[in-house]
Formats: structure tokens, sequence, C-alpha cells
């Protein structure tokens, strides 16, 4: 087996750069259905697809539940001194991006650098290790997807970061932000992320949500005046997830985050990062929340994971439902696929899974699962009727008095004369079975 590995340590020693090696084999660590170089319609599968590992579930995480402590030992880990434990993760983390086989990453300060006692030690921290991940980029072609700050974790941000009751706090997530955002632009990074940790409330008594929600437009259009004037030419993403760890999240659903950032002059700069699980905590499906976006051309990127159906939290799993990908990547191929973002998955192996190859045959999985649903969405878009039946039912806007509508060219004293005139309409059928059916025969054959 030939080694890659960065820095002076192996940390994956029992896992090879991960092949592809089709359907047939039963090789757990290999891909079946993810072939990178494989053309779909113009594009290959990894131009598509853009995918991207996070920093945070993989190299942060152990396994520590509300209920029980960490269960998984990372050989990264073990260094006394921060800065040494974070060269050491950040070894093993280049090391798995590039045998697993993935162009992109993701990070929160955090996960790279760890907090100092001021924030000047946290930014010179942040810099130094932002420099190690700049060489490591360089040697193994890896590129950012995307930035991001930690203002949730840490105690002070317990009521909220740019949502925070007190000034001071908010002054805080301000100097993360920011030292966020110059590390961002230092990685090339195409995009930064904002997702609204604890912005919102946990009781309504206590809380001017007026306030609270002005205030948070003010700090997003602060942070995006600040990273333009510093030449970041790359989308703000907004990660909308209606609860948890608050009770009601502002950034509850994607038509509430377009609907704010609409208001607020936002929506030239920013666009939306839709999290699966945080579609199911909505209330919605995966391809609703990727529709919504489409329909108000703010679709970014995707953190690709799965919830639970019968939980009510961020379980954040691999995700391998081929029914949800199929929809998911029909929505995307519509819109015309990714621009800046792509398919990054913010996912974690179960707290039970204690193997080091288990984080590689997790991330295996949802390739495969997204590469295959790339496949039979291109192949209904372009070879079934499937887009004809559905423009068929909007058939009566085409032209006549359906199109004069449309062009804003009747008034309702009109369309009360038309209605009157052609009496009851013949009832359409929404043809929802032959719809279903037809999704199924290609996923099937
Ligand atoms: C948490 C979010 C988080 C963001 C990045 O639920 O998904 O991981 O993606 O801050
Ligand atoms: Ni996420
Ligand atoms: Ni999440």
């Amino acid at each position: 087996m030939s080694k890659i590995f960065i820095g002076d340590k192996e940390y994956f020693p029992t896992v090879s750069s991960i092949p592809f090696e089709g359907p047939e084999s039963d090789n757990p660590l290999a891909f079946k259905f993810y072939d990178a170089n494989k053309v779909i319609g113009g594009k290959t599968m990894a131009e598509h697809l853009r995918y991207s590992a996070c920093y945070w579930h993989t190299f942060c995480a152990k396994g520590g539940d509300p209920f029980g402590p960490d269960t998984q030992t990372f050989a990264w880990d073990q260094a006394s001194d921060p800065m040494s434990a974070a060269r050491q993760k950040m070894d093993a983390a280049f090391e798995f991006f590039t045998k697993l086989g993935v162009p992109y990453y993701c990070f929160h300060d955090r996960d790279m650098s760890p907090e100092g006692e001021s924030v000047a030690q946290s930014e010179g921290w942040l810099q130094e290790c932002v420099g190690w991940a700049k060489e490591r980029q360089q040697e193994t072609g890896m590129k950012l997807l995307w930035g991001t700050a930690n203002v949730f974790s840490h105690a002070r941000y317990m009521n909220g970061a740019s949502t925070n009751p007190n000034f001071q706090v908010l002054a805080q997530a301000a100097a993360q932000v920011k030292a966020a955002i110059d590390a961002t632009i230092e990685l090339g990074g195409e995009n930064y992320v904002f997702w609204g940790g604890r912005e919102g409330y946990i009781s309504l008594l206590n809380t001017s949500t007026k306030q609270e929600q002005e205030n948070m437009a003010r700090f997003l259009q602060t942070a995006r005046d600040y990273a333009r004037k510093q030449g970041f030419k790359g989308t703000f993403l907004i990660e909308p997830k209606p609860m948890e760890p608050t009770k009601h999240q502002y950034d509850f659903d994607a038509q509430t985050v377009i609907g704010f950032l609409r208001h607020n002059g936002l929506a030239d700069d920013f666009k939306l990062n839709i999290e699966a699980n945080h579609a199911t905590l909505a209330g919605h499906t995966f391809a609703h929340e990727l529709q919504m976006c489409t329909d108000a051309g703010m679709l970014g990127s995707v953190d690709a994971n799965r919830g639970d159906a019968q939980n009510g939290w961020d379980t954040d799993q691999f995700p391998t439902d081929i029914y949800d990908a199929v929809h998911g990547m029909m929505v995307l191929l519509e819109d015309g696929g990714f621009k800046s973002g792509g398919f990054n998955f913010d996912a974690k192996v179960r707290r039970e899974s204690v193997d080091m190859e288990d984080i590689f045959a997790g991330h295996v999985g949802g390739m495969d699962t997204f590469a295959r649903g790339l496949e039979i969405a291109h192949d209904i878009l372009n070879n079934s009727n499937y887009k004809a039946l559905k423009s068929e039912r909007y058939g009566s806007f085409n032209s006549g008095a359906g199109a004069d509508f449309r062009a804003g060219k009747l008034d309702l004293q009109n369309l009360r004369d038309i209605a009157a005139e052609q009496g009851e309409p013949v009832l359409q059928s929404g043809k929802q079975e032959k719809f279903e059916n037809l999704i199924n025969q290609y996923m099937l054959k």
C-alpha cells in the first residue's frame, strides 16, 4: 500500500486512497458509483458534486452525547499543548481529505485553532494555523469551500452572538467573524457561511425579537462590507435551521431567510446553504428547501446529511437515502448546478462507530448516494417525459387570457367576466401517482 501522509505521521495507516471499483465490488472502502471523471451531461461527476468534508464532526467531535462522554480516541488528539494538537489534527485532516479524494473542505475557526486567552491571542493562533493550512492546500491541491466562525459554543454566546442582548458579546462575535473572514480570504475560500447557532430565543418573555433581528441584519451588513473591502469575491451563505440549540431560531427555513435577506438589502451578496437535516427539523423535505432557494435564484451550497424521521433533533447522519438524493439532484440540475457551492458532508459517524475506518465508510456512502442520485436525476430530466408532464399542468397560462393574466394585462373585473363566460372548469387531474411511478421506474431500472 502506498503511503499518503502529510507531515511526519500517517494517521489512517489501514486505509489507502479510496478507489472507484463499480457496483460489483464488495470492498467497503471503494466507490461503487462515484467515478470522479465520469461525464454526465457535459460535466464530470467531480465538477457536478464538488464534494467537501468538514473539519468539525470528523476531527473535533469524539462521540460524546448529553448522557455519556466521548467514545472515540484520536491519535491526533494526544499532544498536551494546544498548538501541537492543532498541527497534528491538521495533518490527519489533510491525509483524510486526500485519501478520500474530496476536492474541498470546510472549517470553523475553533475547529482548526484553539481559543486563546484574549482576542489578540486567538487571532494570532488562527493566523498561524491558516499558514499551515495554506501550505497543505498547496501540497495536496485541496481547496476551501467555505470558512465560518463558531460563535455558539463558548459560554459567552449562551444568549446568542449578533442577537445577544449584551453589546459586548456582539463585539466579541464580530472579532471572531473578522478573523474567520480574513482566514477564508487567505485560504482562497469560495464562500463564507453564517449559521445562526444561538441566534434566536429560549423564552419570548425576556426577548426583544425586533431588536435582535435588527441587530443581526446590521451585523451581517457590517461583516459583508468588511469582507468586500478586503477583496472577498465569494458568496456569503446563511444556513437555515428552525431550532436547536435555541427553541426558535430566526433563520427558521429557506423562505424565512430569503425574506429576511431581501428585507435587509443583503440579497445580492448572500445565498443559502441548505442542510438536509435542518429541512427535516423545519417540517420540510430536503427538495422543498432546495426548490425555495432555486425559485429565488439563491441556492448557494448544501450541507449533505440526513435526519431521522422519528427523532426531533439534528442527528447529522451520513446521507444514504437515494430517493431524497434523486429529488434533490433534480432540483439542483434544473437550476443549472452549483456555482460557488458544493456538497459538504456536515455528517458524523454514530457514537458507537469507534473504528477509524468508519469515518471513511460514512463519506464513501454519502458520495456514492449523490453520485447515483445525479445519474438518475439526469436520466429523468433528459430522457423521460417528466418535464413535459409538469409543464402541461400549467398549459392554460401559455396563451390567450392565461398569458394575458401572467403579463399583468387583466384586472379583477376582467377575471370575473372570463369566469362568468366560461362556467365551471373541468376538473384536471394532478396525476401524482404517475409522477411517483415515473421516478421509481427510473430509479429501479
Ligand atoms: C449545525 C450546523 C453547523 C453549520 C456550521 O447544526 O449545521 O454545523 O453547518 O456552523
Ligand atoms: Ni450545517
Ligand atoms: Ni446541522
